[in-house]
């Protein structure tokens, strides 16, 4: 393809899908409001807020695929989830409907259903169930998604991250990993699936003990590889596992069920 774009680019999974997807593309552009630093030969920057249509609206023009990483990524005050997660998707969707429907992948999260408890299993039919404004946000950037799908035919894969770190850090994330691998690899059933529709999509790895069924999106023919078992061992060694009535062993979105709600 021509141009990728990859919003949220100086952030965590942004910087680091940044030199996964180089090759993807003839040209990546890259934007955030942080800094992203110097552009390499195939890379075009563009700092853009998200609550601002016009400059997104010129940020997608052009782009043949969106990796949509960018807006804010843990519970803050309504303000700041306002511009850049409901706003900003808004104005992406809008941009997208302009400049002839770019395939998306939209960075959803497990906090759209962070109220169910760990010893559940749920597909993507179970109701949602946020744990907090920033999961609320991320059930508009869904319902958005699914309207721009049915109204205008707009693909977008949804992808319910878990948590997509180099290596789970506690208990919980050991049912919620996402390996990098494993993310980039999705990109691409994403990227390359000839009719690709609106699916739901749990991201998490090949992991042993998972909350989340996956089935209904076999046709996009995805296979992560990696398990966080085996980060089990060196984990219970480092990591105090929480007393079982805490949240964190309770609840499948752990602390952010614990968070307030900020002013
Ligand atoms: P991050 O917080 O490191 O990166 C998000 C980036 O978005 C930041 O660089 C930030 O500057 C940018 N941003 C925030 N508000 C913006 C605005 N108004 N306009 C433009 N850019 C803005 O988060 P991370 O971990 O890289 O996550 C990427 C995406 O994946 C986020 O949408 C997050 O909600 C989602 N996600 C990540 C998970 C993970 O485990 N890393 C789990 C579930 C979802
Ligand atoms: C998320 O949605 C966050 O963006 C990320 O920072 C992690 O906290 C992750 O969920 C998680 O639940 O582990």
């Amino acid at each position: 393809m021509k141009r990728l774009l990859i919003t949220g680019a100086a952030g965590g999974l942004g910087s680091v899908m940044r030199q996964r997807l180089a090759s993807r593309a003839e040209i990546l552009r890259l934007s955030d409001i942080g800094d992203m630093g110097e552009a390499a030969p195939n890379e075009e920057i563009v700092t853009c807020d998200l609550g601002d249509a016009a400059a997104v609206d010129r940020l997608v023009e052009g782009c043949d695929a969106i990796i949509h990483l960018g807006g804010v990524s843990v519970e803050r005050p309504f303000d700041q989830i306002l511009n850049g997660n409901i706003v900003g998707m808004y104005n992406l969707y809008e941009a997208a409907r302009a400049h002839g429907h770019p395939r998306i992948l939209f960075a959803s999260s497990n906090h759209t259903v962070g109220f169910y408890r760990q010893d559940e299993q749920i597909d993507v039919t179970a109701p949602m169930r946020p744990d907090g404004l920033y999961g609320v946000s991320k059930c508009f950037g869904e319902a958005l998604a699914r309207l721009y799908f049915d109204k205008f035919g707009q693909e977008t894969a949804i992808l319910r991250i878990g948590s997509c770190f180099p290596e789970p850090k506690n208990h919980r994330m050991l049912s919620t990993w996402l390996s990098y691998d494993d993310f980039e690899s999705l990109v691409d059933r994403v990227l390359e699936t000839p009719m690709l529709g609106c699916p739901i999509i749990w991201g998490m790895s090949d992991n042993d003990s998972s909350w989340w069924d996956n089935s209904h999106a076999k046709y996009l023919g995805w296979k992560p590889k990696d398990n966080a078992e085996g980060f089990r061992a060196a984990l219970e060694q480092s990591v105090e596992r929480p007393a079982p009535d805490h949240p964190n062993a309770i609840f499948m979105g752990g602390p952010f069920t614990q968070d307030p709600i900020f002013k």
